[in-house]
């Protein structure tokens, strides 16, 4: 199949997606919060915060996997996208779009190390962490892409919750 036929855009809720994995937006100390983070913890059950308890810390940019518990997909795979907001940016080790797209190349890197064909992700950084959607969404396209056309052969699903996040991808695959 070739690449723009693996990747998918749909409108929902990560908790629901039965791909593979399901990517979650953290935060560095891997702590139930709210947005994606809060919907995935209380849909696998408090054995996910045992397990990101344990881990204890992911920086910024990278991507930590656990199981999924009660979730329908195998595994999680935790990344911690750039925080946008004034008093958090200015702490960051990197540019922000440097940072987002490591997001999704460490999660995607995850992925094919443990052999997971499908790997869903929400918009990452673009809630609490109040990266632009439009921007947000070019960067996580072009990365995926790269991905797919180099060295994964799974398909991957970005799942939109807004209708303003499906229209930033509509305007990219159009
Ligand atoms: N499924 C898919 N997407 C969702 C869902 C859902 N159930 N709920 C919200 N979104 P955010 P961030 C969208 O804030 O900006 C947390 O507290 C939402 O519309 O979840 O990376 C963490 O613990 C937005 O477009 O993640 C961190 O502290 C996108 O998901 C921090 O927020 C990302 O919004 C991470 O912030």
């Amino acid at each position: 199949m070739n690449p723009t036929d693996r990747l998918h855009i749909v409108k929902g809720s990560i908790t629901r997606m039965a791909t593979e994995a399901v990517v979650n937006a953290a935060n560095n100390q891997l702590r139930a919060g709210s947005g994606v983070c809060g919907a995935i913890h209380s849909a696998a059950g408090p054995q996910l915060a045992i397990e990101c308890n344990a881990i204890g810390w992911c920086d910024t940019g990278k991507s930590v996997i656990t199981d999924a518990y009660n979730l329908p997909c195998k595994k999680v795979i935790h990344t911690v996208g750039p925080d946008l907001r004034p008093w958090a940016a200015a702490k960051l080790t990197d540019s922000p779009e440097r940072l987002l797209a490591s997001c999704y190349d460490t999660a995607i890197d995850l992925a094919k190390a443990n052999s997971l064909k499908s790997i869903a992700f929400p918009c990452i950084s673009t809630g609490v962490y109040m990266y632009p959607k439009a921007e947000a969404a070019r960067i996580a396209y072009d990365t995926i892409m790269k991905r797919l056309t180099s060295d994964y052969d799974g398909e991957v699903t970005v799942c939109c919750f807004t209708d303003e996040d499906i229209e930033s991808y509509r305007q990219l695959t159009d």
